[in-house]
């Protein structure tokens, strides 16, 4: 078996997956049955004067090599162009943008330097699975330095249709960089086609049959492989004796009969205050909520260095305590604000403990959230997830109460809907549901991607523009 190699801008510690979540869950058993290698950045940022050195090491059969950023490398590439430009952008949010000639400079610096790293390490039957936003010229950098394993590119966020993308700096190159690889995988069909329409409208591509493309001179695959979560590691995880605990203690400590969660990193696009505003609008329309429902809102702080991050955390804690200021008794707090991460096993019990699951992304790639939260869920007697209609997810989970989460009325309705809604109705949904969660878990997102990249063929190099 080939040995997989995975390439992602942070580097988990594998032997902690289930704790940390996120990539190393999805790709923790891969890495390990196939001798794996994780690159990447390891976190940590040094002076500029400071050699660049490389660390391998070893836990669980799978190794780690990792590099530091330098101050300038990590405000041009990591700060600038990945979370200042493409993050916002790739989210249909053109006006946060920050475009500067000097971090697009630093993104192909990075991506070279990391392509160059790489390479060194590379055994000739390798596979490649580039992760990211972060690296997408990775593999033209690699190809350039005679690199002809095959590589593969999943795009974790969404692809913007070609009317947002046109306005992205050096489109025409990052587009053009994709077909360095052999197969390069979205999360939604709808991702799918906004890049095909980019690349056929506006660089003369070429459908060739099944997901297949042609443009810049070569030919790669493309293709949406929704990603999901280990379904039953979650749900066992909010059903042992200490989540039952947790959430007896978390009503006994209450007034309020039911909760509503929303779990989400403390991002822009995650569309907390417009959350915030439905629940107050629930109070204000469906006024029998009062004392009965909390809110109960867990977001952790990410990337406080870009300025439109901290610009949120205080809308967002204004907005909570203005709700709490209005509505709150001596027995009731009506939102509950905690502004930091909190230990997986705590999420699937509160999860599981609670009635509404309310994911209300401006725009997201996919939200694993919405498939946890259904994952936690109690067969007998399960609760509601409220879905925006902007989350990749909400292609696959049709069965739950889909909204327009700038509707902040649409969004109040739904969860007057979900709060008051009979137990026949709630099972029916969450059958179908917990059906699509499993069919499209985790295993099955690796190993379709995975799958596809070994029976590629390698790729033509694209056309030098
Ligand atoms: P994210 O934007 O980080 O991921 P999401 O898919 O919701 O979004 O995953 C977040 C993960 O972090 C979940 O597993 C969640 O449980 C966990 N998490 C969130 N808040 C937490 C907290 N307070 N404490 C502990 N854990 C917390 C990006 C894309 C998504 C895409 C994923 C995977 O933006 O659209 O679904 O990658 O491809």
């Amino acid at each position: 078996m080939s040995r997989l190699i995975v390439v992602s801008n942070r580097v988990a510690d594998v032997s902690k997956a289930v704790q940390s979540g996120g990539l190393a869950v999805a790709l923790a058993d891969a890495l390990r049955e196939r001798r794996g290698l994780w690159f990447g950045w390891d976190g940590t940022v040094v002076s500029d004067e400071t050699p660049i050195g490389l660390t391998i090491s070893q836990s669980e059969q799978v190794r780690t090599a990792t590099v530091p950023l330098n101050q300038r490398d990590y405000d041009e590439y990591y700060v600038g162009f990945s979370n200042n430009i493409l993050w916002p952008s790739f989210h249909y949010r053109l006006d946060l943008g920050h475009i500067d000639a000097k971090s697009i400079d630093g993104y192909r610096r990075v991506n070279q330097r990391f392509a160059q790293s790489l390479a060194a390490l590379l055994e000739p039957d390798d596979i490649i699975w580039v992760h990211d936003y972060h690296f997408i010229p990775l593999a033209a950098e690699l190809r350039a330095l005679g690199v002809r394993q095959r590589i593969g590119f999943f795009l974790h966020i969404p692809f913007p249709p070609p009317d947002i993308f046109l306005a992205v700096p050096e489109r025409q190159w990052l587009a053009r960089s994709l077909f360095s690889y052999d197969v390069v995988g979205f999360q939604t069909a709808v991702d799918t086609s906004n890049f095909i329409r980019y690349v056929t409208e506006h660089a003369d591509g070429e459908e060739k049959g099944e997901n297949s493309i042609t443009a810049f001179g070569a030919t790669t695959k493309v293709q949406a492989f929704p990603i999901g979560i280990d379904v039953d590691a979650f749900y066992a995880m909010s059903h042992t004796p200490k989540a039952d605990e947790q959430i007896q203690r978390l009503y006994r400590r209450s007034m309020a009969s039911s909760q509503v969660i929303g779990v989400d990193r403390l991002d822009y696009s995650k569309g907390l205050p417009d959350r915030l505003r439905a629940f107050r609008r629930l109070l204000e329309l469906y006024p029998e909520n009062r004392k009965m429902v909390t809110l109960m809102q867990i977001s952790p702080p990410t990337r406080e260095d870009v300025a439109a991050y901290s610009d949120i955390r205080q809308e967002l804690e204004g907005l909570s305590g203005a709700i709490n200021g209005e509505y709150s008794d001596f027995d009731w707090t009506p939102v509950r604000y905690i502004h930091r991460a909190v230990p997986r096993d705590t999420l699937a019990a509160l999860f599981r403990g609670s009635q509404v699951g309310l994911v209300t992304p401006l725009r997201d790639g996919m939200n694993l959230v919405a498939k946890e939260y259904i994952a936690a869920q109690d067969e007998e007697d399960p609760g509601v997830l409220v879905l925006s209609r902007f989350a990749g997810a909400a292609e696959e989970l049709a069965e739950a109460l889909l909204v327009n989460p700038y509707d902040t009325d649409e969004v109040a309705q739904a969860l007057q809907r979900a709060l008051t809604m009979k137990k026949d109705e709630r099972s029916e949904r969450y059958d179908a549901l917990i059906k699509r969660v499993r069919k499209h878990d985790v295993k099955n997102w690796r190993e379709s991607f995975l799958n596809e990249l070994r029976d590629s063929r390698h790729p033509t190099s694209p056309e030098t523009a």
